[in-house]
């Protein structure tokens, strides 16, 4: 591997052209010498700045001489097929979540990854980077609220031009959420029961809010609320209760400002503001680990099964019962 990663970037939307700066601009390892959209104005906006080659093609890019690793951030259902081209052509990426959109994409991925015997995919559930999640992991690793027994996580989203579908909100955002609870409960999902409501009454195919409980192997519960437009920004924390006691994300930290009777403190607008310190050490650290070729974070196999339990999700609210899911046996390359 060269002494600087040429990292190439699919998709340049909100979080392609955010990966693709902090690549460029706050990663010393590495360098952006490709980009690509379908979008030919868009990408060389973003790839400008840098000097990088554009493309219009995602396959092209990941075939070029010049790229050496790949960060996938194109639509979501474009994520499984690139991220096996990416394995066939032994290149190493950071693929955004989801991994996929459907349960055999993302199982055909971690066969392929499984059959290569070596991890070459990280997945972008970047929770894992936020140091605010970090000092809650690191909190119940030390024993600080006993043993872990209940997990709560909150996730409110700003209004979107196309609002998604209740399928489409726990593919694309609650497998964050899932995430998060495998993580720091130290468990698998073993059921989903999602319910949920919404504020159009007379529209029924699509739920606004939904209450997601999730029951881990070991016994353990969690609750996850997902606001598809919260109506007033965006918000996301997570609350844990161990036999000992509890720990939550610290509150958010802008100035509480007082003025003409009210007391007021803005809200995030979205992710990329929320998460922007966590994007850079994650482009940061998954730059090191290609370098030093120690994969570290989250797996093709935490893409699984995160996905697993956002269908089953759909599939509960479907039913309107609780859908066991199932964990296949680990492979070997994900420890
Ligand atoms: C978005 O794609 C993200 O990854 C954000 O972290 C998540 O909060 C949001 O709901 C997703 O749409």
């Amino acid at each position: 591997m060269t002494e600087q990663l040429r990292v190439g970037v699919i998709g340049t939307g909100g979080m392609g052209g955010r990966h693709a700066r902090n690549i460029d601009a706050q990663t010393p390892g590495a360098r952006l010498t490709a980009v690509m959209d379908i979008d030919a104005d868009r990408a060389a906006e973003v790839a400008e700045p840098a000097g990088a080659a554009v493309f219009t093609d995602g396959h092209d890019l990941i075939g070029a001489g010049s790229v050496d690793a790949v960060i996938i951030a194109s639509p979501d259902a474009t994520h499984a097929e690139l991220a096996a081209a990416c394995l066939d052509a032994g290149k190493p990426a950071l693929v955004e979540k989801p991994l996929a959109t459907d349960l055999t994409g993302a199982a055909g991925v971690v066969e392929a990854e499984a059959k290569r015997g070596r991890r070459l995919l990280q997945v972008g559930l970047m929770r894992h980077y936020d140091p605010q999640h970090v000092a809650v992991k690191e909190a119940v690793d030390r024993g600080d609220i006993g043993r872990p027994l209940m997990f709560r996580g909150w996730h409110r989203n700003p209004p979107e031009a196309r609002p998604p579908t209740s399928e489409e909100v726990l593919v694309n955002a609650a497998v964050h959420d899932i995430y998060s609870a495998r993580w720091l409960l130290g468990d698998e999902v073993s059921e989903v029961f999602v319910r949920g409501t919404t504020i159009n009454p007379e529209r029924t195919d699509q739920w606004d809010l939904q209450l997601m409980t999730l029951t881990m192997a070991g016994g353990a519960i969690a609750t996850v609320e997902v606001n598809k437009d919260s109506g007033f920004g965006y918000e996301v924390g997570v609350e844990m209760s161990g036999s000992r006691g509890m720990v939550s994300t610290a509150p958010h930290h802008t100035p509480v400002i007082r003025r003409e009777g009210q007391m007021r403190q803005s809200v995030e607008p979205d992710w990329l503001e929320r998460f922007a310190t966590a994007y850079v050490i994650e482009v940061q650290a998954w730059v090191a680990s290609v370098l030093h070729d120690r994969p570290e974070g989250p797996t093709a196999w935490d893409g699984y099964l995160t996905l697993a339990a956002a269908l089953a999700g759909a599939m509960s609210i479907e039913t309107g019962v609780p859908v066991p899911v199932e964990t296949p046996d680990r492979p070997p390359i994900y420890g």
